[in-house]
């Protein structure tokens, strides 16, 4: 399943059901942890297609840059994956709502979108940063990686083109594509 939306200045919105790693992109974002050790969900699905030259650039910078707090990103290469880059991303663990996490889940989108113009990059894909291990209800989250692609694309982009939502089942699909579907701009 698949669903695109144009915004008004050229760029676009893609929404896609499936499995983030095979999504041809510039530039490919993670859901890591502060330490970038690696772990499961999608970090572990794009660890294990990109082979372990992603590991090996993380652990040459791990004692300058980590930890990394919630919100923040790094950049290395891709490896085997089809994409120039990938985009280590820290979501916020969700305690609730009252403890920051909205702010620094939008800046880990922020956050990829900047490093991904630093590279020059055209199109950039996003996996629901935060809504499975750390426990950040998909439907709070949503709305906020929404907004914060949207604000980005129709202000700060530059080289960026593309945003692809890659989303694991047709329930996180609908949820996103609804609200695309809806949201004015
Ligand atoms: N493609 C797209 N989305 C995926 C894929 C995939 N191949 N696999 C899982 N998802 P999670 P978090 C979805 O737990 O909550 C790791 O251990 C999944 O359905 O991967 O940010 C890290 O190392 C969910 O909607 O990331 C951290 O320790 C979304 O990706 C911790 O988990 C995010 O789920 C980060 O937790």
């Amino acid at each position: 399943m698949e669903l695109t939306r144009p915004l008004n200045n050229g760029r676009r919105i893609r929404v896609v059901e499936g499995d983030i790693t095979r999504i041809p992109v510039d530039a490919m974002a993670n859901a890591a942890n502060a330490m970038l050790a690696g772990g499961g969900g999608v970090d572990g699905a794009i660890h294990r297609a990109g082979g372990p030259s992603l590991m090996e650039e993380l652990d040459a910078m791990r004692a300058s840059v980590a930890p990394l707090a919630a919100g923040g990103a790094v950049a290395t290469g891709a490896g085997a994956l089809p994409a120039k880059f990938v985009i280590h991303a820290v979501g916020p663990v969700w305690g609730g709502g009252e403890e920051g996490e909205p702010e620094e889940l939008a800046s880990c989108y922020r956050e990829c979108l900047r490093l991904a113009e630093e590279r020059e990059c055209r199109s950039v894909s996003f996996p629901a940063i935060s809504t499975g291990v750390y426990g950040y209800p998909k439907q709070k989250a949503a709305p906020v990686a929404i907004g914060a692609v949207l604000d980005f694309l129709s202000t700060e982009a530059r080289s960026v083109e593309e945003v692809v939502f890659v989303l694991f089942g047709a329930e996180d699909f609908r949820e996103y594509a609804a609200l695309l579907g809806s949201a004015l701009y």
